[in-house]
């Protein structure tokens, strides 16, 4: 028996487009999915989408003979500035190959040890403005997060600081950045004759474009006359590498958009989770005395070392978990590669695609129980335990984060250290509040901080 995937109530020519919160689109899917779901159609004037939150289908996604990425409209409405890097490229553009081959060793495990002092370097700053607040001055949490992880990446892959901790105002690449994502999630929201109508939005939009390719253009330029070295970054292995299967090089032009791409993936979904991470310990004191227990026992030092920061298995739980209720890219898109019917009862055209919403799938009680929304690393105690198609926040295959491993590693060690050095005291009793761009933050996240050991 074939079946019409549910779709809710539609409002003429206008289709469901109105249940959508501009503000806060994902989570008004995610509660039609909650009322509706867990598979669901929606009509809006210039397409139709699919959504699911259910682990059974996920798994039918997951199949790449049968499905692959999506470069769906969220993603190809940062094409104009993330190309035919790997996050916002086709399976079978030739530059995906190429990139992923020749990038895949700098995001191996082992590469985090290369990783390491830089990381260092960057955490220490954080913890030492930390250090030097007055009692009564809060952080802003998202914003010194963001400080953070748009250092480390610009160190670590590209040897360039952008010393965001030295500036009370964001870089002006990542003004740019939030500008060019927030204009391309808006164009979503708009119809397309307003969307041409648009014209002082448009300029804008590519100034903030230009802006970021000066940017990495200069990187590139400079890199090229002063030479290499021994930098062995991401950036010279751009430059210098070939890809193990064709031979050939990358492209500057590709290369360019590469940057832009870990610029914006690597440090954006990173700052969220850290985000997520604190406040769910401000709101989970049990969950924070355990935490510091361990990091009491294994950062002995006050500056880590690269085992210590793979011994600090809570906290990496803890991560696990935030990534769970708020996995910060919180949807990916799976295009069926024939004509298939899923769930052997929803017949699927060739092109036509599901789109997974993992907070929705993550927080699914037939498999996460009745507790599904509460806050409990311990459920990542034992990983092999964690049923494989419930919980993707990386995304999945051959098309998953190229940087997990390095997220992960950067995430708990600045998580470790911030929990080894602070107490953290809700000060304004913060509500949460979603911030929705193409990734997720806490919206407005103060609390103050106070030293509970020597300063570094
Ligand atoms: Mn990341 C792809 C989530 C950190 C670079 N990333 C993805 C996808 C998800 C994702 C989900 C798959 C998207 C899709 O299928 O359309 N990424 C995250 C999260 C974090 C993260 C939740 C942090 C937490 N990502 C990082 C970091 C980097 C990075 C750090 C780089 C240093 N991610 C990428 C790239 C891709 C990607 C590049 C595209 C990989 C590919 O398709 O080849």
């Amino acid at each position: 028996m074939m079946s019409t995937i549910p779709q809710p109530k539609t409002f003429g020519p206008l289709g469901n487009l109105p249940l959508i919160d501009a503000e806060h689109p994902l989570e008004s899917v995610m509660k039609l999915l909650d009322e509706h779901g867990p598979l669901i159609k929606l009509e809006f004037p210039d397409r139709e989408e699919i959504y699911t939150s259910d682990p059974h289908l996920v798994k039918e996604l997951s199949d790449e003979s049968k499905f692959d990425k999506n470069v769906w409209s969220p993603l190809q409405r940062v094409r104009p500035f993330a190309g035919d890097g790997l996050f916002t490229s086709w399976t079978n553009e030739p530059n995906w190959g190429k990139a992923h081959r020749l990038l895949m060793p700098s995001f191996s495990q082992r590469a985090m040890q290369d990783y390491h002092d830089k990381m260092v370097d960057i955490a220490v700053q954080l913890v030492q403005k930390w250090s030097r607040l007055n009692r009564d001055e809060p952080v802003e949490v998202p914003d010194d997060m963001t400080r953070l992880t748009l250092d480390t990446i610009g160190l670590c892959a590209f040897n360039y600081r952008f010393n965001s901790f030295y500036s009370q105002e964001p870089h002006p690449f990542v003004e740019s950045m939030v500008e060019a994502l927030d204009e391309a999630m808006n164009q979503g929201h708009r119809l397309e004759i307003q969307n041409k109508l648009a014209l002082h939005k448009k300029r804008e939009f590519q100034k903030n474009i230009d802006y970021m390719f000066e940017v990495a253009d200069g990187l590139i330029e400079q890199r090229k006359e002063n030479g290499d070295h021994g930098e062995n970054d991401l950036l010279s292995r751009m430059l210098n590498g070939v890809d193990p299967e064709t031979g050939d090089k990358l492209p500057d032009e590709n290369i360019r958009y590469q940057m832009i791409t870990f610029l914006i993936a690597g440090h954006e979904t990173t700052s969220g989770l850290l985000s997520f991470a604190l406040y769910f310990l401000l709101n989970n004191p049990d969950k924070l005395e355990k935490a510091r227990a361990e990091v009491d026992r294994v950062l002995a030092d006050p500056i880590p070392g690269y085992k210590q920061v793979r011994d600090l298995k809570y906290i990496r739980m803890i991560l696990r978990e935030a990534l769970r209720l708020w996995p910060t890219a919180p949807a990916f898109s799976r295009m069926a590669k024939e004509d298939t019917i899923l769930a052997g009862q929803y017949p699927l055209q060739k092109g036509q695609s599901v789109n997974i919403i993992s907070p929705s799938l993550h927080r699914n009680r037939e498999v996460w129980g009745d507790n599904a929304e509460a806050f409990e690393p311990e459920r990542f105690e034992d990983e092999s335990q964690i049923p494989e198609y419930a919980y993707k926040p990386f995304g999945h295959g051959m098309r998953a984060c190229i940087g997990q491993q390095f997220a992960m590693y950067e995430a708990t060690l600045v998580l470790g250290m911030l929990v080894k050095h602070f107490e953290f005291e809700d000060a304004e009793q913060y509500q949460l509040k979603i911030r929705e761009a193409l990734t997720l933050k806490p919206d407005g996240f103060r609390m103050k901080v106070h030293p509970r050991t020597a300063r570094v």
